[in-house]
């Protein structure tokens, strides 16, 4: 009895130790990704898109979860987790990174892109590249731009034309200095909040209004408690896709080939999907909400109320990286 019982133990010890060196052998990698928005935008559908390139590419030897809505935490709290090598992956505006990299300050100034084309050229090339690498500093390794877009004003008070209508009211930012002061330029008054809470701080009039694209606006339902929208288009927000660089350490060069390869790709299939959701979304929303589309004229105006927020933040960013980013629009624009 107590032989047989012995030799089923051992069988059973070696079969599950067994299995596990297999697994080993084939390299059982897991990533879990967290967002903040639902799982009808563009970038949870994007990332799908890698999910399907990684686990295809690696032979299954890496899988991926995704978790939406702000299941894993918020865009600070996510980054945290990467840093401490207890979430694999995440993919935040730049405007969240800023508290963590100042450089990416650069990016929140208000009406600095002028086409998401400009956008693409600028984060593609050697500034884009050098802001990505300075994530290693903080122990995250930046994959790709991804993109969230321009972003537009809601608010539940009134329609806003000019400068002037913006005056007195309560408006979410995102959690960012700059954002901040360019709020405080046109007299509103805003608070940052994490994207989470935005939707019930809204419905409960703790805030009047907020700033997204399109995409966000309609899907997240923010058009059921918010009357009136203005495409504003005052900042256009990057998405980095970042991983933990504790997990990328221990991955073998060839998966972190598959894993860079696949957010390159699906940063084009991300690009290209956002931009059409955005602008079927416009349109979908002029039937839930008073959309009010500003004369060339009109935008003027708000660009120049926010103008002073350059020269204020301009030492704190760093002069040269400005100045860098600017002729890079520039060489876009004389192509
Ligand atoms: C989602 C956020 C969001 C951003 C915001 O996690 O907070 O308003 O635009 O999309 O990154």
């Amino acid at each position: 009895m107590r032989n047989r019982f012995y030799i089923i133990t051992s069988l059973a010890l070696l079969l599950v130790f067994g299995l596990s060196a297999l697994g080993m052998a084939k390299g059982e990698y897991h990533i879990n990704i967290g967002i903040g928005l639902n799982d009808k935008s563009a970038q949870y559908k994007s990332l799908v898109y890698f999910k399907e390139l990684v686990e295809k590419n690696s032979d299954g030897r890496i899988k991926i979860d995704i978790y939406h809505s702000s299941q894993l935490g918020d865009d600070r709290e996510m980054m945290e987790a990467l840093q401490l090598g207890v979430q694999e992956m995440t993919c935040p505006s730049t405007a969240p990174i800023a508290p963590f990299v100042n450089e990416f300050k650069v990016f929140d100034l208000p009406f600095l892109f002028p086409s998401n084309e400009a956008a693409d050229y600028v984060l593609d090339g050697p500034v884009g590249q050098k802001l990505l690498d300075k994530l290693a500093d903080i122990g995250i390794i930046g994959l790709a731009y991804w993109e969230n877009g321009y972003r537009h004003l809601t608010n539940s008070v009134r329609p806003v034309q000019s400068p002037e209508d913006v005056k007195g009211l309560k408006i979410r930012t995102m959690e960012n200095p700059i954002h901040l002061a360019a709020w405080r330029e046109l007299g509103a008054n805003p608070t940052p909040m994490a994207f989470g809470e935005v939707f019930s701080a809204m419905q409960q009039g703790v805030v009047d209004g907020q700033e997204n694209p399109w995409g966000t606006i309609y899907l997240q339902n923010f058009y059921e408690v918010q009357k009136y929208a203005t495409d504003t288009g005052h900042v256009y927000s990057p998405f980095v896709l970042m991983i933990s660089k504790k997990f990328w350490d221990k991955l073998p060069s060839d998966l972190q080939k598959v894993i860079k390869d696949a957010a390159i790709k699906s940063k084009y299939y991300n690009r290209k999907l956002n931009r059409e959701m955005n602008a079927e979304y416009l349109e979908k929303l002029k039937t839930k909400m008073h959309v009010t589309i500003l004369t060339p004229e009109q935008r003027a105006e708000f660009k120049k109320a926010v103008q002073p927020v350059y020269e204020k933040f301009a030492d704190e960013i760093g002069r040269d990286l400005i100045k860098e980013v600017q002729q890079q629009i520039e060489e876009f624009q004389s192509k």
